[in-house]
């Protein structure tokens, strides 16, 4: 290892440096300044990258064959006035794409992604797990991701020794979002920015050449996991015990701090476990209370770190448990309202959550904008003869389209965005079937952009359109304005 911590190079001296370490074999790790800057690279079978056969994901158009490129989402086209990227923010859920094994009720886990090592080690999660998210992210260009505390980090056996954990993974994640906002020196002293071709890349010269600055890549929201531990099964904000209150409300603090850390739009509260199985042991008014004061006090506590994300609530009817509290759009904009939090909270819709409530997503959609609480959207489908969470990547475009209606009415989502809360089927095991899910799930959503703004220009039609509708649809019919007739009925009331 070279050592140059206090060492002042010269511009040029440095350029002759990097070009040397550049030229020296990948394989190797290679030996960098120390006061540099950047990634800690841990190499693993000599490898940094975990998608060497897939590309950098482009915008082909519509006839494209390619399933590796995009045929409808275009990231910089504009439509009615706006980027499609900024329509839909669109972000990767770690959950299902990185920790998603395949395992169901009745089988064992399928997939064996080359980059996993069979263990839930810390080293684990930060090794390989974390690069793989954002070499994901750049290859499919997309900005965001999103998080629960557990999926990043492993548990502890304290809570001490869980938030060392997350602290652990959450400092290598700042550095890997930074990708892309790269800058080297230009030879004359100067700071210029570099864009380069894709994460691996960035962590390789980084380490080496270049500093990382800034933050590139951001969580569109982060969250607690408050339903796996065997202490969340009566709820965690509506458990029974005072002790599990407490922690619940101690790892919400603490995944709210990490997701501010990170540079955090959204931080979402999904109660999977605050509802009940039967009323005959449960106490709904207090439960009710208890949930309400916990929202109290994480709004206290948003305000008390600066944290100016938005809070969000991730409606869903049941399971886990037989009945939760914030069963759909309406229930929980009822119950924000009867607690005096309406002002602090916005929802996150889920379209699977919203089958399972009997409605629509379009519905759910459209009751949380009319009360002025639509904040982002966990894009996925259920499928029609499945009674369950099956979060499938969303294919229909006629849903998509009366997703994206929604949407425009509400003048986009931002601070919030689409999360793909989906994940593979559990019979779809090679790497490349993450990339195509994501594909058809963004170019889904962008076909329904294209649809929706179609429908909604069509309401703005001008002269020469009407005059073209005029000569298609001939002499109209006048119907009768039917005054007697309302006259009578009028009198027949007095
Ligand atoms: C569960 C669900 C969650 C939340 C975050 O159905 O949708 O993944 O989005 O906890
Ligand atoms: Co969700």
């Amino acid at each position: 290892m070279l050592e140059m911590k206090n060492m002042k190079l010269g511009p040029i001296l440095l350029l002759l440096l990097c070009l040397n370490i550049l030229s020296s074999s990948v394989g190797n790790a290679p030996t960098c300044p120390a006061d540099l800057g950047g990634v800690v690279v841990t190499p693993v079978n000599g490898k940094e990258n975990s998608f060497p056969s897939i590309p950098k994901i482009k915008y082909e158009g519509p006839s494209s064959k390619n399933p590796l490129a995009f045929k409808w989402y275009n990231a910089d086209e504009e439509i009615l006035g706006k980027k499609m990227k900024d329509w839909m923010r669109f972000s990767v859920a770690f959950w299902h794409t990185f920790r998603g094994n395949g395992g169901d009720p009745f089988g064992a886990p399928t997939k064996t992604w080359p980059w996993e090592d069979g263990t839930t080690s810390l080293a684990m999660a930060k090794r390989r797990r974390m690069r793989a998210n954002f070499e994901f992210i750049d290859k499919l260009g997309v900005d965001r991701w999103c998080f629960h505390d557990r999926d990043i980090a492993p548990d502890g056996k304290t809570l001490e020794e869980a938030n060392a954990n997350l602290d652990e993974v959450v400092a290598l994640a700042k550095e890997l979002q930074s990708r892309g906002l790269c800058i080297k020196n230009d030879g004359n002293g100067r700071e210029v920015g570099c864009k380069l071709k894709d994460l691996a890349d960035v962590v390789f010269k980084c380490q080496c050449c270049f500093a990382l600055k800034g933050t590139k890549i951001k969580p569109l929201w982060g969250t607690a996991q408050l339903f796996m531990h065997p202490r969340y099964m009566h709820g965690g904000a509506t458990s029974s015990e005072v002790g599990v209150y407490a922690y619940a409300a101690a790892q919400v603090k603490k995944a709210m701090e990490v997701t501010h850390y990170l540079g955090g739009e959204n931080y979402v509260f999904w109660g999977g476990r605050e509802g009940y199985q039967t009323l005959l042991n449960t106490d709904m008014g207090r439960e009710l209370d208890h949930l309400a004061r916990f929202l109290e006090a994480a709004v206290a506590y948003k305000k008390k770190i600066g944290f100016n994300g938005t809070l969000l609530i991730e409606p869903k009817p049941q399971e886990p448990t037989k009945h939760q509290y914030d069963w759909d759009a309406a229930t929980t904009a009822n119950f924000l309202r009867k607690y005096g939090l309406i002002g602090e909270f916005k929802l996150n819709i889920e379209c699977n959550h919203a089958t399972l409530s009997g409605h629509s997503c379009h519905h759910e959609l459209e009751t949380a904008r009319l009360n002025g609480l639509l904040g982002n959207i966990d894009a996925n489908t259920g499928d029609p003869q499945i009674g369950w969470d099956t979060d499938q990547f969303l294919t229909d475009i006629a849903e998509a389209t009366n997703v994206m209606i929604s949407v425009i009415r509400n003048g986009g989502l931002a601070p919030g965005g689409f999360n793909f809360d989906a994940k593979l089927r559990r019979e779809s095991t090679d790497v490349e079937d993450l990339f195509i899910a994501h594909i058809t799930g963004m170019d889904t959503l962008a076909r329904g952009l294209r649809n929706a703004a179609k429908i909604i220009e069509a309401g703005k039609a001008d002269f020469d359109l009407l005059e073209k509708k005029a000569k298609e649809w001939g002499e109209p019919k006048v119907p009768s304005a039917k005054q007697e007739l309302a006259e009578m009925i009028f009198q027949s009331a007095l």
